[in-house]
Formats: C-alpha cells, structure tokens, sequence
C-alpha cells in the first residue's frame, strides 16, 4: 500500500507532534503514526516575500511534515478574511455576519494554487491523499489540474449547511464544481452529508458525501484525566469551591460556542433556582482564538461585560457564581478539572462535532461521574443522546438542564454516563481514520 499523504491548513508544530491538542491532530496523528507518510500545510510562519514559499520538511515517527509559510496578504485575505470571516460562518448558518470580497475569494484560490504547487512535486503515484477542512475546498480540483491521478478525499470537520444557505455565497457554484473531484467527501453526520449531496444535485453535479463522525483517543485522554487529578491546579481548584458544584465550559472563544447564550442560561438558572445561588460555581475557560478578525473582538467584550455583570448582580462578597478565564490552560491540566467537574456545558449553536462533550465523558470517574448538557444542535448529539439535550437558544432550558444535573441521583448519573462512555470508547479517534481511509481506497475514480 503506499503513502498516506495529509493535507491541512495548519500542521502541528514540532513540539506538538506527540502529543496534539484539537481533534483533526488528534485523529490524523493516528493514521500517520509509525506509517510512512507526508503531512503537508503551513507553518504558521509568515514568509517575507512570495519567493520563499518552498516547503522545508521534518521528519518525526515516519511522518514527514512538509511546510510553507504564508505571506502576510496571504494570511489576511485567504485565512481570516475568507476561511475565518466568510466560511466558517456560512458554514455555521450565520449568514447575517458574512462578509464576500472578490479579493479574499482570489487569495484564496490562489493559496489553494500555491498548496498545489509546492505539493505535486512531493507526490508518489501510488499516494492516497486526504484533505482536510474548508480552508482548502479547491485543492482537490488545483491537484487535479497538474496531473495527480491518485485517490483524494475531503474532511470536512464544520458543518455543511443545505443549499438554501449555500447559494447565499456567490462563488457557491465554482466551489461545488471544484469540490466535486474529489473521490470521497467525509462530514460529521447524516444532516451535514445530506445538505452537502444536495447541493451536489442542485447544481447537477454526482453525490459525493459521506457521514464519519470523528472521536477522541478516550484512553490516553482518561489516563490524563486519572494522572492530574492530584495535579496542583486541580487541587487549587478543588479547595477553592468549598464543596461548591463544578459546572464546566470549555471552549475556543467563538460565536459558534454559544458562550453568551449558554451565560444567560446560567444568569437564568440562578434566577429560577435561588435555592442554589452560592452552590454552584461556573468555571468558563475560553482561550482567545482568530483576534484578527472584527466578530471575534466583538464577543471578547461582550463576554467580559456579561461575567462582570453577573458576578456584581449575583455574587456575595464570598462568593462569584462565575469564574471566566481567556488564558489557556494545558491539556492534562484540563483532563483533571474535567474530572472533578460536576456538569459540563457544552452548548454549541453549531458545531461539526465538539469534541469537548467527549473529552468529558472519557475523564468521568466511573464511581461518581458528573452530569453532560449538550445541546441538540452539536454534531455529537445524535450519538450522545444519553445527554441532558438542550436547545442552545432556550435560556429556561438551560437552566432547568442545570438544575436537573446537580441534582440528578448516582444511579441515573452512572446509567447515563455508561451508554455515553460506550459510544465514545467505540468511536475513537483512530478508528474514524481507519474507516475514512477505507471507503476512499475502495471509491471508484469518477472522472
Ligand atoms: P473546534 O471548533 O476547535 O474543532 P472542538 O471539537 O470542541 O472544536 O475541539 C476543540 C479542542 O480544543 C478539544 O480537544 C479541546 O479540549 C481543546 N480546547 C478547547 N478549549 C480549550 C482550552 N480552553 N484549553 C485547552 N484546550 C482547549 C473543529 C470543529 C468541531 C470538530 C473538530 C474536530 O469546529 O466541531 O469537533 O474540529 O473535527
């Protein structure tokens, strides 16, 4: 069999090659592991000018890791204008945010160009090649172009919305056309395949999706979880809530997470359940991602206003019922606080998968594990339906969600908890690799 060559926009730094933190990392380190194989993307870096763009390569555990650096036009215009500003939006149905400028749209296709270029040269002829997220939609379309005869396949890891909202983008069509040479297109979940065939069908164009749902390495992220409970943060942690219940969120600050929503939900909670206030502590961990971009500055104020409000409306002189942090917090150390949590929030408005849910369950202890809220609109709900389901946008939910989790008895705890860690043991990481991999390799080439 030959090489598994990788395609993202981002490749994992030298010193995360180990040990990845997000989950496309996570999943492909996987695949790649011990294997020979190419992982090809960008640094991260900025190159000085376009002339320098040839990719320096590494090699780490059989996988060598090609990079280019972009330049500073390049990652304006291609990373946060288009991907950041335009898609990722799109994709997350919030078309009222999206901003289309003709220039993005060429940077992009031309960085798509230049990932081609620096790429092909690289390839062998028995190379299968997977491609990942909406970063690079054209790119299967660009290899093709320069000759590449080899298999490729798509992950999407965002979602895929129907052609109602896709036709919004006007590129939508020339995106489609592109995106339908590639062999294989793999997303989260039967409603993200169904919405992307449909624009295939709309624009008279093969069926092309299918749904792989994408899991975590639950073993390694338990032992985590097992290892740093005695950690010193977790300690700290532990006797800062004087028996007070953990409620944990988890999140890359983005307007997806349905942070401010799920705050108001909290604000609602206090409001409905007074027996509760000065039980309950809601620990938002939320690193800073993507300032670059105007929506994402916006709901960093939003949010520092909001916790502010709430810790001066509703906290004693003992006691702040919200603990918000924009710093991000290491790995292990999470797995702990994941651990000793009471309830996890994890209520995206959107999400592909949110691998956060299962990064929850997988950290529970067995004896006592803490309660899940999900909401409905995550691409893990229809597999974690041993969640306390929630509609993102309905605050009372929200709160009567939360109360029935710190209330709710051992017993209906660990039922819950043991149908949800059989479906994230099931669907791990690696095993999401595996089967992509497999339904590419046997996908007829459709010229
Ligand atoms: P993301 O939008 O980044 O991923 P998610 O699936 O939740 O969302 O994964 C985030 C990862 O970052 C998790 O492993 C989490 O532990 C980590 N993380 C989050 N907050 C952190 C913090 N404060 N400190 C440290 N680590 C933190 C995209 C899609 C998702 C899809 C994944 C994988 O948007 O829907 O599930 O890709 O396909």
């Amino acid at each position: 069999m030959g090489r598994l060559v990788v395609v993202s926009n981002r490749v994992p730094a030298p010193r995360e090659r180990s040990q990845p933190a997000g989950g496309l990392a996570v999943g492909v380190r996987d695949a790649v592991r011990g294997t020979e194989s190419l992982w090809f993307g960008w640094s991260g870096r900025h190159a000085s000018q376009s002339k320098d763009q040839t990719p320096k390569l590494d090699t780490h555990d059989g996988c060598t890791y090609a990079t280019i650096d972009l330049t500073r036009s390049q990652y304006e215009h291609f990373y946060e204008n288009f991907s950041n500003g335009l898609l990722w939006p799109l994709c997350h149905y919030r078309i009222g945010i999206i901003d289309y400028k003709r220039l993005d749209y060429k940077i992009y296709r031309e960085v798509n160009a230049l990932f081609a270029d620096q790429l092909v040269p690289l390839l062998r002829d028995d190379d299968t090649i997977w491609i990942h997220d909406y970063h690079l939609f054209p790119l299967g379309a660009k290899l093709r172009r320069r000759g590449v005869k080899a298999k490729i396949g798509f992950f999407l890891h965002i979602p895929f919305p129907p052609w109602s909202v896709t036709r919004v983008l006007p590129c939508a069509e020339e995106m489609l056309q592109e995106m339908a040479a590639y062999d294989l297109i793999g997303v989260q979940t039967v409603e993200d395949a169904r919405n992307m065939d449909g624009c295939f069908e709309a624009n008279n164009l093969p069926r092309r999706a299918a749904h792989f749902p994408i899991g975590i390495d639950p073993v390694e992220f338990g032992e985590q979880a097992i290892q740093n409970v005695m950690a010193e943060e977790v300690q700290r942690l532990q006797a800062s809530l004087r028996g007070r219940k953990l409620i944990l969120g988890v999140d890359r600050l983005d307007y997806s997470k349905g942070i401010p929503e799920r705050i108001h939900g909290y604000e609602t909670f206090l409001n409905r359940y007074p027996e509760h206030k000065g039980e309950t502590v809601l620990l938002q961990i939320t690193p800073v991602s993507r300032a670059g971009v105007a929506s994402y500055r916006a709901l960093r104020r939003e949010l520092d206003e909001m916790a502010g409000h709430i810790n001066a409306m509703h906290g004693n002189f003992d006691w702040s019922p919200i603990r918000y942090l924009t710093q991000s917090v290491p790995r292990e150390v999470l797995a702990g606080f994941h651990r000793i949590a009471d309830v996890a929030l994890v209520t995206p408005l959107r999400d592909g998968m949110n691998l956060v849910a299962k990064e929850f369950v997988a950290a529970q202890s067995p004896d006592n594990p803490g309660a899940l809220i999900l909401s409905s609109l995550a691409g893990a709900a229809p597999e974690m339906d041993e969640a306390l389901m929630v509609n993102p946008y309905d605050r009372e939910g929200i709160a009567d969600a939360i109360h029935a989790g710190i209330t709710m008895s051992l017993e209906e705890r660990q039922r819950r908890w043991q149908a949800l860690h059989r479906d994230v043991t099931q669907n791990t990481a690696a095993n999401w690799a595996d089967r992509f991999l497999e339904m590419l390799r046997e996908t007829e080439r459709q010229e």
